[in-house]
């Protein structure tokens, strides 16, 4: 199991958590876990170098936060680990330009960005990727459901490398919860919610203050009907707060629309605000005693990167051997 998280400046918001962290804690109990900050996708667009290594501890902060436990799982962050860049690189030399150019989320970033702008790493960014997830030979990704294209490159590049060369990477599958793959924006239920939402309204960061957050709940965009019913095409304001408040209080979709029968929206905002202030008062508090001590979060990576290097570097090694590269005495 591997997945990655950029370190976002502030905050992570809700869909992170809920389509991607949320599953990551569950899935420590049961996997051999690879989770890491992934420092160098972060610089495919420019970051500063002070807030960059503070986005990176205050990630780390959070996945702890949340509940991901180093004695469970291994958490570390992408630059300690030298072979992700390296067998980036044979990825790209397997990657067709084509194929590249066809990734969705690249041509949506670039386009915001101007194409004039956006650098070859944004643009290779997906094969970095590929090498993240071969190198730990993983079985499954968990992740949201904007990311099923990139897993989708992963598979076909490691069958075309181990179809050339003799078997040696692991084809993994997306792991893509069906109700959390895609969270909504609050003010903008036809788009995902994401870092570079049109309104800040329309987002929900984890570490916000809990009243902005139960106010951006309550301001919510709902639709002119006033029955509270799961229907994603009809009534994708209110589907995306049932989705929301079902997974963090655990009660199933259909019960909650009994609970709420007869009720208006004004009802469903006000329970939905009260669960995410419950869900994130003691996060930002855990996330604070982590960032106020520095030497145990290092400490934690050191470990994390030692044990990931050990598993990278022995693929590493073999793909370097496969493809007729000489070993260095
Ligand atoms: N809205 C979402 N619903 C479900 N899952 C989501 N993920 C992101 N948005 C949603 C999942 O979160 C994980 C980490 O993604 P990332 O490192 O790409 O985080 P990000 O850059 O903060 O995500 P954004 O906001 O989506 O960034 P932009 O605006 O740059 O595109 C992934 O597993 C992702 O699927």
């Amino acid at each position: 199991m591997l997945s990655g998280i950029q370190p976002t400046a502030g905050s992570f918001h809700l869909g992170n958590y809920l389509g991607a962290v949320r599953q990551w804690v569950a899935l420590q109990e049961s996997h051999d876990a690879f989770y890491m900050v992934v420092d160098l996708h972060a610089i495919t667009v420019p970051q500063d170098p002070a807030e960059l290594r503070a986005n990176t501890r205050l990630a780390v902060a959070q996945l702890l936060a949340a509940g991901l436990d180093p004695e469970r799982c291994t958490l570390f962050v992408q630059s300690h680990v030298p072979e992700h860049a390296q067998l980036g690189w044979v990825m790209n030399c397997l990657t067709g330009f084509g194929e590249a150019s066809r990734m969705t989320q690249f041509k949506d970033k670039s386009a915001k960005q101007g194409a004039d702008r956006a650098t070859v790493g944004l643009f290779t960014y997906p094969v970095l990727q590929v090498a993240d997830i071969l190198l730990y030979q993983a079985n499954q990704v968990p992740v949201g459901e904007d990311q099923r294209q990139h897993i989708e490159l992963t598979r076909d590049l490691a069958e075309r490398f181990n179809g050339r060369y003799g078997q040696t990477f692991t084809v993994p599958a997306p792991y893509i919860l069906k109700e959390t793959a895609k969270i909504f924006d609050l003010q903008d239920p036809a788009v995902k919610m994401s870092k570079s939402a049109s309104t800040p309204k329309g987002l929900i960061n984890l570490l916000d203050d809990p009243k902005v957050t139960a106010k951006k709940v309550k301001s919510a965009v709902t639709d002119t009907d006033t029955v509270i019913r799961f229907d994603e095409e009809k009534k994708p304001g209110v589907s995306n707060l049932l989705t929301i408040l079902s997974t963090l209080s655990g009660s199933p979709v259909d019960d909650l629309e009994r609970s709420y029968e007869g009720k208006g929206y004004g009802a469903l905002k006000t329970d939905l605000a009260e669960a995410m202030v419950e869900f994130v008062t003691p996060f930002r508090a855990r996330t604070q005693e982590y960032l106020d001590d520095p030497e145990t979060l290092d400490s934690i990576l050191a470990k994390g990167a030692e044990k990931a290097r050990a598993v990278a570097a022995e693929t590493l090694a073999q793909t370097y051997d496969r493809m007729g590269f000489l070993p260095a005495k």
